[in-house]
């Protein structure tokens, strides 16, 4: 059985060897990124079973973006290709370890046209969580379609929904992603937004105001990312803050969030306490900065309880 099903456009991503203006590098990496496959490899990582799939070109940028995510053993067999489109691509510049920016080539990408007609329903019936990003909704209707059928079929099978908004600037208006991640945020259960996506979402300023009226009084659990500050939680019956840990280096904060959101995920499929679930994603997000590359970073288990337990003896 999968534990987590996800979906949605990963892109092959070209990282500067050099600190410069983009146009004045000449080096490149070839890595790969998307939000929902860096998720799913996280997951991995931590010991548990994810299935990811997308809509691929049929290139060699769609061919390798599937071998090296099903070479992670995330579980891939729902993964489409078209001809019609091709492999969405990114690049990244950085100024500084911290000052980055993104170049995206994915307008009318391959995974743009993911539609609802793609979605197995046994195969997301069959897992326990299915997590959905606010970046797939923002690549076509089609796409967006495609989020809330597999939503409707979560929600008729039982299976947890769990939303992280993953706001992007580039791809639509505040007012857009407001309206349909508003929508999305009432059929979650868990809700991982950062204080502005959450501020955005709400209106409202505070973590305390923000996930009361992300909860719409229902048992949902709403976690908010402060950065390197850490996080707070919300469910019916407690709040409460969680620290983040020291990071002694950054290499590339990107991908951070989707480090916390598998550390998140990975606690509550161990039936951790929600304060637990969230100390294990403030770990896996703090580990993965660290690191040049999305998933490159994502620690295994034994790393992420070394940080905690290191982190808990320096306490003593
Ligand atoms: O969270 C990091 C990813 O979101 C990024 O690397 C690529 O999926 C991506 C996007 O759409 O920005």
């Amino acid at each position: 059985q999968l534990d987590v099903v996800t979906f949605g456009e990963t892109m092959v991503l070209f990282t500067p060897e050099q600190m410069v203006p983009l146009e004045y590098n000449h080096k490149f990496l070839k890595q790969i990124g998307g939000a929902e496959s860096n998720v799913a490899i996280g997951l991995q990582r931590l010991g548990h079973q994810a299935g990811w799939f997308s809509k691929l070109g049929d290139d060699p940028f769609g061919r390798y973006i599937h071998k090296f995510v099903r070479g992670e053993g995330v579980e891939t067999s729902r993964c489409l290709y078209t001809d019609e489109a091709p492999t969405g691509l990114f690049f990244k510049e950085k100024r500084s370890s911290t000052n980055i920016r993104v170049f995206y080539y994915r307008k009318d990408s391959a995974a743009s046209l993911l539609s609802p007609d793609d979605l197995d329903e046994e195969y997301i019936a069959g897992a326990k969580f299915l997590h959905v990003t606010g970046i797939t909704p923002a690549l076509s209707q089609a796409s967006r379609d495609a989020v809330f059928k597999a939503i409707e079929i979560a929600k008729k099978h039982d299976v947890k929904i769990v939303f992280d908004p993953n706001m992007r600037v580039k791809l639509w208006s505040h007012e857009e992603a407001r309206e349909v991640m508003s929508e999305i945020a009432k059929e979650a259960d868990i809700i991982l937004p950062g204080l502005d996506e959450g501020e955005l979402m709400t209106g409202r300023k505070t973590p305390e105001e923000i996930a009361e009226y992300l909860s719409f009084g229902q048992e949902k659990t709403i976690v908010i990312k402060l950065g390197e500050k850490g996080a707070y939680y919300h469910t019916s019956t407690e709040q409460g803050y969680v620290d983040g840990f020291k990071v002694a280096q950054i290499a590339d904060p990107v991908g951070a969030g989707d480090g916390f959101a598998a550390g998140v995920i990975s606690g509550l499929l161990r039936n951790e306490h929600v304060s637990q679930a969230v100390r294990r994603g403030n770990a896996v997000g703090a580990i993965v900065v660290g690191v040049n590359g999305d998933v490159e970073g994502l620690p295994t288990n034994e790393e992420v309880e070394q940080l905690i337990k290191g982190a808990h003896d320096a306490q003593d």
